[in-house]
């Protein structure tokens, strides 16, 4: 049971080109949600600084991820778009959530595994502790619901588990403070600050995978720009990279049973399904028995006419950065004053003075 008020939130990193798996995992979802719920989305510049310090032009990423949101349908004068490190309390409550979560935690994540590989000893500390920093930019607003990938998956569970800590930890002051909620985490009555956060995946493409390798998840740092659609690219580059993308020989199966073990081949029908709003089962209905040379033109046909509204709006924004600055400096205010509130209210839970 969650009797917190709902409230999405959900964050982008400016760490380079957005690409489909962001635009299918994460910002398509922000896009529909906004019909029936009170959201935030937020361009998280300053976890974009924890595996790589220094950035070529990180406002300029900033502002094109603002601009991808935008463009993609998401309004921002009913809702919230700012960048993370305009609203310091984000950073503020990340470091009391740095003193309840335990260093274990982190080191068990597999995103920090994968990017620290054999180096764990020299990467950041900023980057073992960023899923302490994308708690706190949930919960300083307190959201409910989270949007995003599969591959987020795993911090959202330790935002939970970090929501849970402070809840227990501070459960007496929490009441004294005349603050919180009774809610029931599994069968257990807690009296939370904090609310449990719902992870939000789902979709036929919950993980949209390289198009280079299967097996590998469609990332903006790959250094293979074959092995990604880019919401920038135009109707050539598209064409050129799913015409290119690694498949089988076999022809495409009539169920879905039949993607087992052919991870390219499930890759590619995951995509279209997702851009024409069907089930895989759906486009097997449609192209199953068909060779890829049949199904490939199909697929860059949708995904030109999917993306190319969404290109040509972000060119025109981000034409005039000062709109764009403009959207982010009202976002920032208005996340602000939520934040503060939350920020003041946590001064009293711990008993810092104020
Ligand atoms: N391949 C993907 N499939 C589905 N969803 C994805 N997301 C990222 N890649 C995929 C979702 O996009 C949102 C924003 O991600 P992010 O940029 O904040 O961080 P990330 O997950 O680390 O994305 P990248 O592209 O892999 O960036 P780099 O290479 O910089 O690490 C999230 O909701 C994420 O789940």
């Amino acid at each position: 049971m969650n009797a917190f008020k709902p409230l999405v939130f959900s964050g982008v990193q400016p760490t380079g080109n957005l690409h489909l798996g962001n635009y299918l995992g994460a910002i398509r979802k922000f896009v529909a949600l906004q019909e029936d719920n009170d959201c935030i989305y937020c361009v998280v510049d300053m976890h974009a600084i924890t595996a790589q310090l220094v950035h070529s032009d990180l406002k300029a990423q900033t502002r094109s991820i603002a601009a991808a949101f935008i463009a993609s349908g998401i309004d921002p004068v009913k809702h919230i778009v700012f960048n993370q490190s305009a609203v310091p309390q984000h950073a503020e409550l990340a470091w009391v959530f740095n003193c309840v979560a335990r260093i274990g935690w982190m080191e068990r994540m597999t995103q920090f595994k994968d990017k620290s590989g054999k180096n764990a000893e020299q990467v950041s500390l900023g980057l073992l502790a960023y899923p302490s920093l994308m708690a706190a930019d949930i919960l300083v607003y307190r959201a409910t619901h989270v949007p995003v990938g599969d591959d987020q998956k795993q911090h959202l569970e330790l935002a939970r588990d970090i929501a849970q800590k402070f809840n227990i930890d501070f459960g007496d002051h929490i009441r004294k403070a005349g603050l919180g909620l009774d809610i029931t985490v599994g069968d257990e009555p807690v009296h939370a600050y904090f609310p449990m956060v719902e992870p939000l995946i789902g979709g036929p493409a919950p993980r949209v995978m390289s198009l280079k390798d299967g097996t590998k998840k469609m990332s903006k740092s790959d250094p293979s720009d074959l092995s990604r659609i880019n919401l920038m690219d135009d109707v050539d580059a598209i064409s050129k990279k799913i015409k290119k993308a690694k498949t089988d020989p076999d022809a495409l199966p009539s169920e879905v049973e039949g993607l087992k073990g052919r991870a390219e081949a499930e890759n590619l029908v995951g995509i279209y399904a997702a851009l024409s709003d069907k089930t895989k089962a759906d486009v097997l209905a449609e192209f199953g028995g068909q060779q890829f040379s049949a199904f490939k033109p199909a697929l860059v046909d949708l995904a030109v006419n999917v993306l190319a509204p969404i290109n040509n709006e972000m060119r025109r924004l981000l034409d005039d950065v000062s709109h764009i600055d403009a959207i982010l400096k009202d976002g920032g205010e208005r996340a602000g004053a939520i934040a503060q509130k939350t920020m003041d209210e946590v001064r009293d839970i711990i008993g810092f003075l104020r």
